[in-house]
């Protein structure tokens, strides 16, 4: 279930500790929490407007090659990720460092994280058939290691418009899925796909502004949009191992940012141009 925070928390951008302890819970046991309305709308409008435009520009100039070879968007499931290029409105501090966020993964993570991704899903309109199921990351050690081992990387999404059965909202398996030894992620475990269709799943129901945060290993998939207007996530990942670093962020931009955000991105390319939106 959704969490609905009080409205003195979600007006001062702050969350209570015992939200934050019961958030932080969540994602431990249950692999994932949502809190509703945690960007103001008008934040949100801003960022999907521009989203679209970046979405029209790579369609425009890339979509062509990206269709025609994997015959529909990534095998007709119509979904893209696509790299948003670290500038306004996309590197807000609500979306690189939005306290709720902040608060929860200090708790699970401990304070030595830093960003590792900076992307989108879009469950674009036409989509014909679900993503495989999947976690995001693979073992750590191969086969090797059989103690589940402490979560390491949380996937932070923002839904920029409100998601429904109708849009093709993520379908998730919580509870159990990313509590598993770390050889359940590598390519010699069971399938995914053979067991989820067994198991208890759900839909990601949540309005536009929502956040979520979910362990990377939490199985999960793409679904068919079936409405006319694109559905998209804004996605980072918080990490505390080392992972990739290919963020590029502009010199100047990166001088003007909070002592958190620097902190958050010092492991990225500082001082490179911002790149056009890229799939993933
Ligand atoms: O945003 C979604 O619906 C999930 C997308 C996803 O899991 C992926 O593209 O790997």
């Amino acid at each position: 279930m959704n969490l609905k925070v009080s409205q003195e928390e979600l007006d001062t951008l702050t969350l209570k500790p015992e939200t934050i302890e019961l958030a932080a819970n969540l994602v431990k046991i249950n692999g994932y929490v949502i809190i509703e309305n945690a960007v103001p709308k008008e934040k949100v409008s801003e960022l999907f407007t521009s989203f679209k435009k970046a979405m029209d520009w790579f369609i425009e100039k890339h979509g062509h090659d990206v269709y025609l070879k994997a015959k529909g968007f990534n095998e007709g499931t119509n979904h893209l990720g696509i790299f948003l290029p670290f500038e306004a409105p996309f590197n807000d501090s609500l979306v690189i460092e939005h306290p709720f966020a902040m608060a929860i993964i200090d708790k699970v993570l401990g304070p030595e994280y830093s960003v590792t991704l900076f992307s989108s899903n879009t469950s674009l309109p036409g989509g014909q058939k679900t993503q495989p199921v999947h976690a995001d990351y693979g073992a750590r050690f191969g086969d090797q290691c059989q103690v589940s081992l402490p979560i390491t990387d949380l996937v932070f999404n923002i839904p920029l418009v409100d998601v429904h059965d109708g849009n093709g909202p993520m379908e998730i398996w919580p509870g159990g899925t990313h509590l598993m030894p770390d050889s359940w992620y590598g390519p010699n475990a069971p399938k995914p796909e053979d067991l989820a269709q067994y198991m208890q799943s759900m839909k990601v129901h949540m309005p536009a502004g929502s956040i979520l945060i979910r362990d990377v290993r939490m199985w999960h998939r793409g679904t068919p949009n079936k409405g006319n207007e694109i559905r998209p996530n804004i996605a980072l990942i918080y990490s505390s191992v080392d992972r990739d670093n290919r963020v590029q962020i502009p010199q100047e931009t990166y001088d003007n940012m909070s002592p958190r955000a620097k902190k958050l991105f010092r492991w990225q390319k500082i001082g490179f141009p911002a790149i056009e939106p890229t799939h993933e």
